[in-house]
């Protein structure tokens, strides 16, 4: 199969060109699909499904080609930067072709249906007069607090996931099979190998991270079932349980920020209660608007403003004529300059949020852009999802009142007020985000067999999360389905560090702004100090193992959890004096 390319390779001289080849080819295989996919997610039909499915596999298949081949290199003989660009031929997407390419065909066509069956997902709620979608349904969980409404709306939901079984079977079967015949053992083997370590001692890594959490997790989730059961009563939540999921407003409860008002009861602030959603809403911010916020942020620290083209080819609503994969991302189109988002724009605090979030993968994608393309990714991708949340982080009060979206009649947040906002989203994700890969990993290695996929997932949540389904669940549903990252393939561990790696990188940043206050009150806005030595570090793309990157940005070779838990200090050791006495755990 190889031997025509390993013909060229032999000799250590033709290491430089044989890279240079490849990466010319798989540059344009990338531009390819790239395109196919962003047409396919802002208009999804047959044909555009078919060709960016085909566009995919033809770069996953350049990928291993390229791979196999680099096997006759004399790779001793390379220098470090050929070494790494050759371990990247490898790892640098997270699908490996099987070797028979109508089969490469089947499993991305097979990943495009599924992510079809999930951007199609709707559900009519009892006694609603039509049926809504993800976004929708979401506006329920969040604003409800009727427990047989918020149930009915989360099982609605999550019918999307028994139309897949079948589709996610085969893609396990199929993905396996390209990761076998490309050196792993089986897919999830191939994820935790892009971390410059061993799968057993990423594992372990992660575990490690995880345990230096959980306390305070712990501490959040005992807290917020007390407030839960005194709200719903002690017939929907046990106090000494697992918490149902449909109570946590959010429908994979990776998020309790909607909870806030119901765990501060009115009157027990001594402060307006500031609500940024509000303040938008008040003021008709578009979307576009939205996203100048978020842009304004990153030309306070010395970045570009982003190019004209962002501006006019964003998808930033949902477009009424034709449907779209709403789930927001970043694209790097030609892997160069044309960076953009897509993403069905809700003008809330949360939406807010994630644009800071959005435009963070585009900043670091076009820091990268001078580098040759197989170094075109960040460090490792929980660098990638870290990004813009750390820009996040510095939207504190202070930031809000300078930019004009603190209201004059509210005032800042107490210390723990914000801590405890910041908390339901930072903290609650913590095990959401752990969760979701221990799951895949234990599918792809065969440790969980299909009959048991439901099972196992609610068994991972309630270990993890301490969260549990409104009702009984059966091997006819399939719940990790209707969690988007599940259908499109997308690993999800890198949250999980991203969760970790942005405090990091925002204790790092602010030493470097000189920002007074405690971390949690910090911000970096206006530092160009902090944004030269961020787009440094972002500069780097993939071209160093991540600890190199980690310790130009951080001074630190070495994930650790030490800044999440400084920032959350205050909170912790508030939420311990609240719960004296309590049961903690499940
Ligand atoms: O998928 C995302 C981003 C796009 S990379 C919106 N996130 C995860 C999720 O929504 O589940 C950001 C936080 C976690
Ligand atoms: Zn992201």
């Amino acid at each position: 199969m190889t031997g025509t390319t390993d013909a060229k390779v032999d000799s250590p001289e033709r290491i430089g060109s044989f890279l240079a080849e490849a990466e010319n080819e798989l540059l344009e295989l990338a531009i390819e699909a790239s395109r196919g996919d962003w047409v396919y997610a802002t208009y999804i039909s047959p044909d555009t499904e078919d060709l960016s499915a085909r566009a995919t596999a033809r770069l996953l298949r350049g990928f291993a080609l390229r791979a196999r081949s680099a096997q006759a290199l004399p790779v001793q003989r390379a220098s470090p930067e050929e070494q790494r660009k050759i371990l990247l031929l490898r790892l640098g997407t997270p699908l490996a072709a099987p070797r028979d390419a109508l089969r490469t065909r089947e499993l991305s066509q097979l990943v495009q249906s599924l992510q079809g069956i999930y951007a199609r997902g709707r559900y009519a709620p009892r006694g609603s007069s039509g049926a809504l979608d993800l976004q929708g349904l979401s506006r329920i969980l969040e604003e409800s607090h009727d427990p047989s409404q918020l149930q009915d709306v989360w099982e609605g939901w999550h019918r999307v996931g028994r139309e897949m079984r079948p589709g996610f079977q085969r893609y396990v079967e199929l993905a396996n099979e390209g990761a076998r015949d490309n050196g792993f053992a089986d897919l999830g083997s191939l994820w935790r190998s892009r971390y410059d370590m061993t799968p057993e001692e990423f594992s372990k890594e992660v575990e490690r991270l995880w345990r230096g959490v959980r306390p305070l997790y712990q501490l959040l989730h005992a807290f917020v079932r007390r407030r839960l059961a005194e709200h719903y009563g002690e017939r929907w939540v046990d106090p000494k349980g697992p918490i149902p999921n449909h109570l946590l407003g959010n429908m994979w409860a990776q998020s309790w920020e909607a909870l806030y008002p119901l765990l501060v009861p009115p009157g027990s602030l001594q402060v307006h209660p500031f609500d940024l959603s509000r303040v938008l809403q008040e003021r008709h911010t578009t979307p576009e608007r939205m996203a100048r916020y978020a842009e304004g942020f990153f030309t306070s620290l010395g970045l570009p403003a982003l190019p004209s083209t962002f501006w006019e080819r964003s998808m930033l609503s949902r477009p009424r004529d034709r449907e779209v994969v709403c789930h927001a991302s970043a694209y790097q189109v030609d892997l160069a300059e044309d960076i953009r988002i897509k993403m069905c724009v809700d003008i809330t605090a949360e939406d807010f949020h994630t644009l800071h979030h959005e435009l963070g993968h585009n900043y670091y994608q076009w820091a990268y852009a001078h580098q040759p393309f197989l170094f075109r990714d960040s460090a490792q991708d929980g660098f990638h999802e870290a990004l813009g949340d750390t820009i996040d982080l510095s939207v504190t009060p202070s930031y809000l009142a300078q930019v004009g979206l603190l209201p004059t009649d509210a005032e800042v947040p107490d210390d723990l007020h914000w801590l405890l906002r910041q908390a339901l989203t930072k903290v609650a994700f913590l095990p959401f985000g752990l969760l979701v890969d221990r799951w895949r990993w234990d599918v792809f290695s065969g440790e969980v067999p299909p009959e048991s996929y439901n099972a196992s997932w609610w068994r991972a949540r309630r270990e993890y999360q301490g969260v549990a389904p409104p009702s009984a669940r059966s091997e006819a549903d399939f719940d990790p389905g209707a969690k988007y990252h599940v259908p499109a393939s997308v690993p999800y561990m890198r949250y999980f560090l991203a969760y970790i790696l942005q405090f990091q990188f925002h204790r790092a940043l602010v030493r470097v702004a000189g920002a007074p206050g405690p971390l949690h009150l910090a911000s970096i806005y206006g530092s160009r100090e902090a944004g030269q030595r961020l787009w440094s570090m972002m500069q780097m793309g993939q071209s160093r193992p991540w600890p190199d990157a980690l310790e130009a940005l951080t001074g630190s070779r070495q994930m650790d959890p030490s800044a999440l838990l400084e920032y959350f200090a205050p909170l912790e050791s508030w939420l311990r004096d609240q719960l004296r006495g309590q049961t903690i755990g499940w």
